[in-house]
């Protein structure tokens, strides 16, 4: 066992392995993962909640409007783990709908966004057992012994998969069969791939909260690594790579400057950019690939009027 001292300086140390690693090489990238500190978390929040980011809402639309038929589908006796469960407001809907719950397992990076939604869900539903895992859902996850025999329903809502490649997500989807068993579904929403006027000001908002939410990474390599990045000097960028069918998400310098990270320089030249962050946008016949070629069945997919975003169950 490790103590939370011990654990968080293994966090620790890989945040400051991965940002020497990252701005060492070229083109520049740190992994996404590292946005959602404290701060970061917040900031993402307020994202879900902007007028041009339509995932949530539309997402959060589909679960309340199909919540019967997902129950149906879903089956009672199961237990639902979700993956990077967040505020875990979405899953409330799924809940809602499955009165037959035997459990919630939550996962996610942040132990303050997982305590927060338990306090929550265990006060709304005060039958329902509550289980917080802290940790990357990349990594291998123990669940509890006793849901060994539970059937359960995997949840991975946001289009989170997004943030992978290709590869990886079918790697995780691979992992993700495993880990909810024979008897295991999963309830995934997926972006869809839709025109560039509605998806770059999703990621490149008018009030500034996704550049903030971005730029905050600087903040956090400031704090934590000594850093000194002087964010004035850095743009928040967003681009539409079409032929790899993703959004990508940069921070740019805005001059010729130095910076150091833990007493290591930094040269960056005017216009020079670190890759922050990757959205995969797909079709469904894409999410219907990429599922089969984890093992999965494409059961069913559920698509708002505007085509924007999808909710999919896999089964086996
Ligand atoms: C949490 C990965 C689904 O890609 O839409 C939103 C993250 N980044 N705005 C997304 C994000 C900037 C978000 N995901």
């Amino acid at each position: 066992m490790q103590t939370i001292a011990q654990a968080q300086a293994t966090i620790q140390d890989d945040f400051a392995t991965e940002v020497l690693n990252g701005l060492s090489r070229r083109p520049r990238s740190i992994p996404c993962r590292f946005l959602y500190d404290a701060r970061g978390s917040e900031l993402f929040e307020q994202i879900t909640g902007l007028e041009e980011y339509y995932p949530t809402r539309t997402e959060i639309g589909l679960l309340e409007r199909h919540a019967d038929d997902i129950a149906e589908m879903a089956g009672e006796d199961v237990a639902i783990v979700e993956f990077g469960s967040g505020s875990s407001r979405k899953t409330e809907i799924l809940i809602a709908a499955l009165p037959e719950l035997d459990a919630y397992v939550a996962i996610d990076i942040s132990a303050a966004a997982l305590s927060e939604a338990a306090i929550r869900l265990r006060e709304r539903f005060p039958g329902l057992e509550v289980i917080t895992v802290t940790g990357d859902f990349n990594d291998a996850i123990d669940l509890p012994d006793k849901l060994i025999r539970t059937r359960k329903l995997g949840f991975f809502p946001g289009s989170t998969i997004g943030n992978l490649g290709k590869n990886e997500a079918i790697g995780f989807l691979k992992t993700a069969r495993e880990l909810l068993g024979a008897d295991g579904a999963l309830l995934i929403g997926v972006d869809l791939k839709k025109d560039e006027s509605i998806l770059v000001p999703a990621y490149d908002d008018s009030e500034g909260v996704t550049a903030a939410f971005n730029l905050n990474l600087l903040t956090r390599i400031n704090r934590e690594l000594g850093g000194t990045f002087d964010l004035a000097k850095f743009a928040h960028e967003a681009i539409y790579n079409a032929e790899a069918g993703r959004m990508e998400i940069y921070i740019t310098s805005r001059e010729d400057q130095e910076v150091t990270v833990l007493g290591q320089p930094f040269s960056f030249a005017r216009g020079e950019r670190i890759h922050t962050e990757n959205s995969h946008k797909y079709a469904l016949a894409d999410i219907a690939a990429m599922a089969e070629a984890a093992g999965w069945t494409h059961a069913r997919a559920w698509v708002d009027d505007n085509n924007l975003f999808s909710v999919n169950m896999l089964t086996q």
